[in-house]
């Protein structure tokens, strides 16, 4: 019978990746259908939709958000909403489920009291990427950024402080959840083009949570 960890058979579960940084292998399986299904609710009530950069880009991943403030993009810049820019309304307060994870998954790497103020659900399709970037948007510089990935794998590019920093390729599987705190709280990051494939919970998507300290 295959093993729920073949995936993973030769990996640690826990790797850490730099000072503040560390992999949870396959931490939110137990959770995934119930951290999915809170994903439909929020998308019911705050749809996913295709940002806008400041720079008139269209970004290929589609987002939403759950929590007190959501991370929106437009022609005006980035920044933390209360409200949905395209319904009004206040975003979906984020699912016990959602806020137990990041709490357990904050603390088993060393964030104690962790208390998420914004939750970005971000959904790849096949092609969509994420261009390296740093998030910076949030006052709290220390807490961490926890990332939880559901569905078809992806290619996650991990580099440094600096822009022009050589970069590393990590593949991040369903249930898998990294946390980037302190130190490396400010790392260089992005996405691969999602490859296309079939996902037996998510069908051809991917799913990311991160869990962000905003205040
Ligand atoms: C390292 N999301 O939403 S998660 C993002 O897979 C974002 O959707 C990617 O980058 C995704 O901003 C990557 C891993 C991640 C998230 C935030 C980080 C790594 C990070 C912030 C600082 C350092
Ligand atoms: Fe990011």
């Amino acid at each position: 019978m295959a093993c729920l960890f073949d995936s993973h058979a030769h990996e640690p579960l826990e790797e850490p990746l730099e000072d503040g940084a560390v992999i949870l292998r396959a931490f939110a399986l137990p959770y995934a259908q119930s951290l999915l299904s809170g994903v439909h609710q929020i998308a019911e009530a705050a749809p996913f939709r295709h940002l806008v950069t400041p720079g008139g880009y269209t970004m290929s991943v589609a987002m939403t958000n759950c929590g007190r403030v959501g991370w929106v993009s437009d022609r005006r810049g980035y920044r933390y909403d209360p409200s949905d820019p395209d319904t009004n309304l206040a975003w979906p307060a984020m699912p016990p489920a959602f806020v137990n994870l990041a709490k357990q998954s904050a603390a088993k790497a060393g964030f104690e009291a962790y208390d998420p103020d914004a939750c970005l659900i971000n959904r790849y399709a096949a092609g969509a990427k994420l261009g390296l970037h740093q998030d910076k948007d949030e006052n709290d510089q220390w807490a961490p950024i926890v990332s939880v990935s559901l569905g078809l794998p992806a290619t996650f590019l991990w580099g440094g402080r600096k822009r022009a920093d050589p970069v590393r390729r990590i593949r991040l599987e369903h249930g898998d959840v990294v946390v980037w705190g302190g130190p490396a709280r400010f790392v260089y990051h992005g996405v691969s083009p999602l490859k296309a494939g079939e996902h037996e919970i998510t069908g051809d998507a991917r799913i990311n949570l991160t869990f962000r300290k905003v205040f």
